[in-house]
This record gives C-alpha cells, structure tokens and sequence, in this order.
C-alpha cells in the first residue's frame, strides 16, 4: 500500500513538471493552457487566452529624457540570448539588440527604428553590426545607456570608445531593458552615472515610469510629466533655517536607509556649498564629500575634499549635527564629536542653511534649533 502511494505521488510529480515546463525558448501562460515562444512575450500580440504573455512588460523601465546617462546592470543567462535596449515614446520605440561580445571586446549588435511600442512589430532595421562571433557570458553585464539628441547609445562600462547608436524621435523619454527570450525574467537595476547600485527611484505621476531617487528635485525635469521636480521649492523650504555670519544651529534629522546620504546646504542667493555627509568609517569618523558652487539643489558645483573611506550609512533613526556658520566657512559635526568637523568654503553672502537627503523619494523630517551666536569666531 505504501509503495503504491509513493508511486502515485510520483506520477502527479511528472504530470505537473510537464505541465509546468515549456521548455526555455517559451513561456508559460499563466492559466497554464499554453506555451508561448518566448520571443513573443510582450510583442503587444496576445498569444495567451488570458493575456499573461502581455503581463509585466514595463517591469525594467526607467524614464531617460533627453541629455540624460544612466547605467544598467543585469544578471544575463545563456538562455536570453541577447540583450534589448528600447528607447520608447507613447506608440513607438527605436531598439539596440545586443547579441554579444568579440574577443576584441566590441559589441556584435543591430539596430531597429519604427518598433511598436514594445519594440517588437514590423520594425525597421538600420545598422547591422555582426561581422564575427562571440556571445554575452551568462552573469552580469553592465551598460551605460545615453539618450543623445536623435539618438539613443549604449556601450558596455569601460568601454566608451564603442558605442552603438540607433536615431530615435524625439518624444522618445522610457527606456526598457529587456531580454530577447524571456522565458525566465533578466533582472536589471539601474541607477544614475557615477551612483552605486541599487538606487531607490521616484515613481513618476504618470504611473508608468520611474526615475533614480537622486533625480528628485535635483533641478532637471526627468520624468516626462515633469513630476520629479514638482513640489521641490515648498520642500527645500522645509528643510530650510537662517544662518547669518556666526551663527550656529542644531539640526535633528530622521534619517532613513532610503535617503543614502544627508546633504547639509549653505547657501546665496544663487549658489550653495555642501557637505555631503555619506555616513561612518570605521573608527567613527564622519565619510563625506563636499563641493562650492552647487545649484540651490546641491548638485553640479566644484568638489573640494572628500574622505569617502570605507564603512557603514548612517543607522535608520536620529541624526543630531551641529552646524556653525563661520568666517568663509561652514562646519559640520556630529552632536557629542566636535573633534571630527567637515568644513567647506562659503561666499560672503550665503546665510541660509538647508539639510537634504541625497535620493528624496521619501521625506526627511528634520528639526532646527537656533544655537546661540558665537562671540569666538568673532574676533
Ligand atoms: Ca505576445
Ligand atoms: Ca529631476
């Protein structure tokens, strides 16, 4: 009796293995009816009685308006075969199709203009660049995506002197990462150029396409409804304390994972320096970078010195930093640690104080206590 009931267990194993397993070159519809050639997942074609070949298309998207780099880093398995790049406005896209790399290191590519809004359909092909061999090997791949005026270039990190190129329109703004066979998903992060990986994104209001969190209020309009940049003058005012000449002041900032850094602003009337606090070292020590010149965002300007060593981000929780408005300068430190002060040079002018996160997809509540002015400084 019980070996017959092993033996049944069995069978229900291989039954549903089968019904489960399409093989790799195709996907599965969701309610199991069908196996789909896994090139035709979304194509804007539905092959599937429910739809769920159409399912999930827009997962590896990320808004690139015009002007703009961003880098992406996905885990390729044999199985995908190559790599797509989509450059898409509302009803069409341009496509780069990775399908390798020669042993010189160069990219074996095509590329594709008039693609329906998915990048599939009657498309027409523009560059054929496949003289030689060689494939991706499975792993991680690492490209930087520009979205030039007319155009959209893809080249591998490390590798600017070989770009491929496709013209694109110019409503184009969503790119999508995706595989060619996806019969098993690619996962692709993205994050702005010169960021570490994974970033955090702010999901644009148009519900469709999301940006890095460090594109948030950083002055450029990157979503194409402009949303990343909405509400970001009533923010930086809330986050915002008068600090005149000798002056201090003690800011408490709910710091959280989310936020990656806190930037501590002094500012003019047009221009800020900096103090990009990045976290600890391991003795304890303040990381951090700073920079003069900054857009009222904090962003662009002049770095001046940085100590981004090693170590943790701040712990999720209370940050208390003492801020003094000296001579020239700004001085920033941690409540109880006045032995471990970032310094950075400020314009004559400057006397309002802001406190920041670097990737503003969340809010960073963050308290001012006016200190009393210095006398010492004064002298
Ligand atoms: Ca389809
Ligand atoms: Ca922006």
């Amino acid at each position: 009796m019980a070996t017959k009931f092993l033996i049944l267990l069995g069978l229900l194993a291989a039954v549903s293995l089968a019904a489960s397993d399409c093989g790799s070159k195709y996907f599965q519809c969701k309610d199991g009816s069908k196996c789909v050639i896994a090139a035709d997942r979304c194509d804007g074609r539905k092959e599937c009685r429910d739809g769920s070949d159409e399912e999930g298309c827009d997962v590896h998207t990320v808004a690139l308006r015009v002007n703009a780099t961003i880098k992406a880093r996905m885990q390729f398995a044999a199985v995908h075969e190559n790599i797509e790049l989509h450059l898409c406005g509302a009803q069409s896209c341009s496509n780069v199709l990775l399908w390798g790399v020669r042993d010189d290191g160069t990219l074996i590519y095509t590329a594709d203009t008039d693609a329906n809004r998915l990048g599939r359909g009657n498309s027409r092909r523009v560059t054929f660049n496949t003289a030689g061999s060689g494939n991706f090997t499975p792993g991680e791949v690492v490209l930087e995506v520009q979205h030039r005026p007319g155009q959209l270039a893809v080249w591998r990190q490390g590798r600017p002197d070989d770009v491929a190129e496709v013209p694109v329109e110019a409503d184009y703004g969503t790119l999508r990462v995706r595989p060619y066979v996806w019969s098993t998903d690619m996962p692709v992060q993205f994050a702005a150029a010169g960021e570490s990986w994974p970033e955090e994104f702010f999901h644009c209001n148009d519900d469709r396409s999301r940006v890095p969190g460090v594109f948030r209020c950083d002055g450029n309009s990157d979503c194409s409804d402009g949303s990343d940049e909405e509400g970001c003058d009533a923010m930086l005012a809330a986050h915002e304390v008068a600090l005149p000449l000798n002056a201090s002041a003690t800011a408490r900032v709910q710091y959280a994972k989310v936020h990656n850094d806190i930037e501590v602003h002094l500012c003019g009337g047009k221009n800020c320096s900096v103090v990009l606090l990045w976290g600890e070292s391991a003795n304890g020590s303040l990381r951090y970078d700073t920079a003069t010149g900054c857009t009222r965002y904090g962003r662009l300007g002049n770095s001046v010195k940085e100590n981004r060593g090693s170590g943790p981000d701040f712990s999720p929780g209370e940050v208390v930093l003492e801020v003094q408005h000296r001579p020239g300068q700004l001085a920033v430190w941690r409540q109880g640690r006045p032995d471990d002060v970032v310094e950075v040079p400020v314009g004559a002018d400057y006397g309002t104080l802001r406190v920041r996160p670097f990737y503003w997809v969340a809010d960073m509540p963050v308290q001012f206590t006016s200190g009393a002015t210095t006398a010492m400084s004064n002298s």
